[in-house]
């Protein structure tokens, strides 16, 4: 992982010629299984992963909020008094959309201060691995300190959500901010997204000789346009017909009703809800049970289920799956939103070289732009650093 911190506090002190009172990260995720569960109430098991955001910040003895970054010269000031989803948008959204949020949450923002902030980031942009997600969650908690507001790490989750779906403008659902903000080493973070219940388990890859890989297609999404608010609104429309609140209310045991209810492609929407959530119990028993040299399978079934069923995948992500997996992954399968971004190969350490020169050669040979690949490690969730 690159040291974002030292650029950190030098880009605070340049742009804002004064020291940080301190640095606070957010880390990006990946999810490993239960995909667009989260939205429907189910089940998710992502993990924060060893590439972050951090924010440097001081507080100021006005109203004002400035905004800088390392990916644009760009300081964007606004007043407290004047913040809302109406008056930001860009980049700015994500760290002034928390700011906002927090007071909707109940922080008095009459009676708080402004600051300055100076955001830095580690996580590849448009990715699949939450590069929103890892600087909302950044903002949260400094400012939940600095701010003195106490709120407990499910409030903050929940803020960093509000941020992106009424700021931001995504139809998201919790799971990024969870990964970011409850994430500990070497664990993923199992989550019921109805009860807010939540698990860390060992995932064992070290002890099993495993790598995370990640292979970033550079093919860019963006959730706050297209497939995703439609996928988002097809789930609602499979649960209205079965007459239950949300997808989670059904279990796999309905399918043979739902084949008969919905026409075919909200039946497909509803399977892949369903079937993911079966996926993601069975991953954390198999875990628990065989290790995580078993859970390959899994990983497999669920990319298959978004390529045909819930239709997110892209040519780019099957390539590298089918590819990686040929080439002795245990198990991979597109991590996040889809329609671009990244996926994920648990792959025998000895095998990552092998398995990211096959990568390569067949990316190559399609004619696709060359893909990132990096391995991660499961890391700690946002908290303050110095
Ligand atoms: C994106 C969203 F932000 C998450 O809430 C989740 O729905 C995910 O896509 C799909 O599982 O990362």
């Amino acid at each position: 992982m690159n040291d974002t911190t030292p650029s950190t506090t030098s880009g605070f002190r340049d742009r804002f010629d004064r020291e940080p009172a301190g640095l606070w990260f957010g880390p990006g995720r990946v999810n490993l299984i239960g995909e667009h569960t989260d939205y429907n109430d189910g089940f998710v098991f992502p993990f924060a992963i060893n590439r972050r955001a951090v924010v440097a910040l001081a507080l100021r003895d006005d109203r004002m909020l400035r905004v800088a970054s390392s990916f644009t010269e760009e300081i964007v000031e606004i007043s407290l008094d004047d913040l809302s989803p109406e008056t930001v948008s860009g980049w700015s959204a994500y760290p002034l959309g928390v700011a906002w949020a927090l007071g909707q949450k109940g922080a008095d923002l009459s009676a708080v201060i402004g600051f300055d902030i100076f955001i830095d980031s580690d996580v590849p942009i448009g990715a699949g691995l939450s590069s929103s997600a890892a600087i909302e969650c950044a903002t949260a908690v400094a400012l939940d300190e600095v701010w003195n507001l106490g709120f407990d790490k499910q409030v903050l989750v929940r803020v960093g959500q509000l941020a992106e779906n009424e700021v931001v403008g995504a139809p998201t659902g919790i799971l990024d901010q969870s990964a970011s903000l409850l994430g500990e080493t070497d664990s993923a973070v199992f989550l019921d997204c109805r009860s807010f219940e939540s698990e860390v388990i060992p995932l064992g890859f070290d002890d099993a000789g495993l790598e995370l890989l990640v292979i970033d297609t550079k093919v860019s999404h963006a959730h706050a346009t297209g497939g995703y608010a439609s996928r988002r609104a097809s789930c609602e429309t499979g649960a209205r017909l079965m007459g239950v609140s949300s997808l989670r209310d059904l279990t796999v045991d309905g399918l043979p009703r739902a084949a008969t209810t919905l026409d075919d492609e909200t039946f497909r929407r509803v399977r892949h809800i369903l079937t993911e959530n079966q996926r993601v119990l069975d991953t954390v028993r198999v875990l628990r049970e065989e290790g995580p040299g078993a859970i390959g399978a899994l990983l497999d079934a669920s990319h298959a289920s978004m390529r045909d069923d819930f239709e997110i995948s892209v040519p780019e992500l099957d390539l590298a799956v089918d590819t990686a997996r040929a080439a002795g992954a245990l198990g991979a399968r597109m991590t996040g939103g889809g329609f671009g971004g990244s996926a994920i190969a648990l792959t025998p350490h000895a095998l990552i070289p092998a398995v990211q020169h096959a990568v390569s050669e067949a990316f190559a040979a399609a004619g696709f732009t060359a893909p990132d690949m990096f391995v991660v490690r499961a890391a700690a969730g946002a908290a303050r650093l110095s």
